[in-house]
């Protein structure tokens, strides 16, 4: 048995940690969209496989024999791939995912209670949407969805964008009111009520990517009261998925020590 980790995810390096535990000859990989990823417990290859095609080949060469696509939710082509690639050379495919984050209601709690209101969403299928969604006077927006999307709200330039990115980007972005902070999860509730305190953000703009390492986020917003702008996950094809490490260990025919 040789493993690969589609990695890049809280999931992803939970599961890394629990093979290298159990001695399971396994690699990981990242895409290479950071300057410093996580190191992991396990051999790791960063950059790109160069498609379905270089993917195949590199499951060939590595003689991987089960492919565990724990890539976070909106990594849509990787995932793509992965099912095309294991299809074509036969090998076995599991995706370790999370569900999808539920708006939460309130229990009629006065709006500024701490955690006493609900949820106020805004659901949207797009970046696009979440852009066009903005429309309305000018307000302080936090764009927690990373670096690779930003541009796309140059095209509401009245907001001032208060922006959470993994690393300084090379060229500021194009947007001409924004406040940058450089942080990589996972957050903390903490450390997310002060940040969108700080900087007075009315509203929210996030992905919804579900887990636990971005969550802090939504219950700050609960808390304060903050409209959320949230981003529905793209479609995927069809593949087996779970969102628990146990059911992959058994998946891999390592059954977990059930301690009580
Ligand atoms: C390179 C590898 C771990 C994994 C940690 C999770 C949690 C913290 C929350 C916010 C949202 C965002 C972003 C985010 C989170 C975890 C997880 C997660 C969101 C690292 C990592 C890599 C990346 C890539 C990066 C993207 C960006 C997205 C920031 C490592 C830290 C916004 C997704 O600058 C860039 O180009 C960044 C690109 C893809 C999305 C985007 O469009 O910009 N993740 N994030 C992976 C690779 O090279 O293969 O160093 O750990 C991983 C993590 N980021 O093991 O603890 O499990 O999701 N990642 C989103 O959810 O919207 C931040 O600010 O509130
Ligand atoms: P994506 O759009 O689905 O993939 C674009 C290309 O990046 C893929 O076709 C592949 O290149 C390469 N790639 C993606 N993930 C890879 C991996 N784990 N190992 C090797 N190559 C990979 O992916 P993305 O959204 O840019 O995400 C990139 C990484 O960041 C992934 O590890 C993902 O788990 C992590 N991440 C993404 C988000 C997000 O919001 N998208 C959030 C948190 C973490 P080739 O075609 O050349 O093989």
């Amino acid at each position: 048995m040789k493993v690969l980790i589609l990695g890049g995810t809280t999931e992803a390096s939970a599961l890394a940690r629990a093979l290298a535990e159990r001695e399971i000859p396994a690699l990981f990989s990242y895409a290479g969209r950071v300057t410093a990823p996580k190191p992991q417990p396990l051999p790791t290859r960063v950059g790109g496989f160069g498609g379905v095609d270089g993917l195949a080949a590199f499951l060939a060469a590595e003689r991987i024999t089960h492919l565990v696509d724990a890539t976070h939710p909106f990594a849509e082509r990787m995932s793509r791939h992965a099912v095309a690639a294991a299809e074509r050379l036969g090998i076995a495919l599991l995706a370790l995912t999370r569900p999808p984050w539920a708006p939460q209601h309130g229990d009629g709690g006065k709006p500024g209670d701490c955690g006493q209101q609900g949820d106020r969403w805004q659901r949207v299928d797009s970046i696009g949407a979440a852009v066009s969604a903005l429309s309305g006077p000018p307000q302080r927006v936090l764009l927690a969805i990373g670096r690779m999307h930003l541009a796309a709200f140059a095209a509401r330039p009245e907001h001032h964008y208060v922006l959470r990115l993994v690393d300084l980007p090379v060229d500021p972005p194009p947007l001409p009111r924004h406040t940058l902070t450089v942080d990589r999860g996972p957050f903390t509730l903490e450390g997310d009520l002060a940040l969108l305190r700080e900087h007075g953000v009315e509203r929210l703009v996030c992905k919804n990517a579900g887990g636990a390492g971005a969550a802090a986020k939504l219950e700050a917003a609960r808390a304060l009261g903050l409209p959320v702008v949230m981003i529905d996950r793209p479609a995927l094809p069809p593949r087996l998925e779970t969102h628990a490490i146990d059911d992959v260990l058994e998946w891999l025919g390592h059954m977990t020590d059930r301690g009580v």
